[in-house]
């Protein structure tokens, strides 16, 4: 790897995470993440990404999951708190749910939306990705995060991505980032590093392309490689809670969503070096990497 692009835990983290919370602190400075998905079948997605956020430091932590699943994800965490959503036939999230009242219940005092994990591609959830995509384009002040079936909806839809002027972050893995750029796997892991600083460039999104050697490619088309992480995460789940961990810390650092995409990518990994060491790379699992994020935080090198 290129030693200028190369991410380190003094490069990255440890500016944001070194530094203690101060003494009068209270929640309302770290932000309030919702995660938005699930569907009937797959509470774990948003599950996981909304443990993660919580462990990642977030303030406050709301998931809005369909309602049948809704006890489920409740039990993941008490800190958790939730909002049942409006199901669709096939217990995905209903269009319904961008009815103005409940949507403005949704969203209000939100800082970060973390929108996809598990949450299928039903019509009636394309056309609620897309309505809540409009709904919020003018606030700025709420921070998106994009993942899984959110990028594969957006992927039919590229009108919808536009990240001049707000934070949008996407999290794609090589199969999501060919659909967003309409080309194969293959062609996506040929050229990373210059594919996904163009799409980040064009689109003015924060593009975390993950996989082996993650890339974070920057709205100005800077690009920092990662250097956590092992084989043992190829398993599902690691996503959806890498997902929680880049909300977390956008919630906790707004205004500095370089450093705090860079360091979640890199904490995430890091977690999962400390997490394989108690298991190994076959039995790891991906909340194995929650339980020892507090490792990761607490590393100085
Ligand atoms: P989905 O079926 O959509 O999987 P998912 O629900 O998104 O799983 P999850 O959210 O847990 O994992 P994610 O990849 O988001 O898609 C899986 C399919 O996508 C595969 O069958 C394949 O076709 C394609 N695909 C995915 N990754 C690919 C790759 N690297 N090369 C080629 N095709 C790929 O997140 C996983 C997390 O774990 C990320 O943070 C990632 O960086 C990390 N991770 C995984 N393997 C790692 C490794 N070897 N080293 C370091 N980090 C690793
Ligand atoms: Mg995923």
């Amino acid at each position: 790897i290129r030693s200028d692009l190369r991410m380190s835990w003094a490069g990255t983290s440890k500016r944001l995470f070194d530094v203690p919370r101060t003494a009068d602190a209270n929640k309302g400075l770290y932000g309030h993440v919702l995660v938005i998905g699930g569907a009937w079948g797959k509470p774990g997605a948003p599950s996981m990404s909304s443990l993660a956020a919580l462990r990642a430091g977030a303030g406050l932590m709301t998931a809005a999951v369909p309602e049948r699943i809704l006890p489920q994800v409740a039990s993941i965490a008490p800190e958790l708190m939730t909002v049942p959503l409006a199901e669709g036939p096939e217990g995905e999230i209903a269009a319904a749910n961008l009815e103005p009242k409940r949507l403005e219940a949704l969203l209000t005092r939100k800082t970060v939306l973390a929108l996809g994990p598990g949450m299928g591609q039903s019509e009636e959830t394309e056309a609620f990705v897309l309505g809540l995509l409009e709904k919020t384009a003018e606030n700025k002040d709420l921070a998106l995060v994009l993942d899984a079936d959110a990028l594969n909806i957006v992927a039919r839809h590229k009108d919808k991505l536009r990240g001049a002027g707000r934070t949008l972050v996407l999290t794609p893995h090589p199969g999501e980032m060919g659909r967003l750029a309409g080309m194969s796997t293959r062609e996506v892991q040929a050229d990373r590093e210059g594919l996904a600083r163009r799409f980040a460039e064009e689109h003015q999104v924060t593009l975390v392309l993950k996989g082996w050697r993650t890339l974070i490619a920057h709205p100005d088309g800077s690009l920092a490689i990662n250097t956590t992480g092992n084989p043992g995460m190829a398993k599902g789940g690691s996503g959806d809670i890498l997902t929680g961990i880049v909300a977390g810390c956008v919630a906790q650092f707004p205004t500095q969503v370089r450093e705090a995409v860079e360091a979640a990518v890199y904490l995430h990994g890091l977690a999962a070096d400390f997490a394989v060491r108690e298991q190994n790379e076959h039995t790891l699992l991906a909340t194995d990497t929650i339980a020892h994020l507090h490792r990761a935080f607490g590393f100085s090198a």
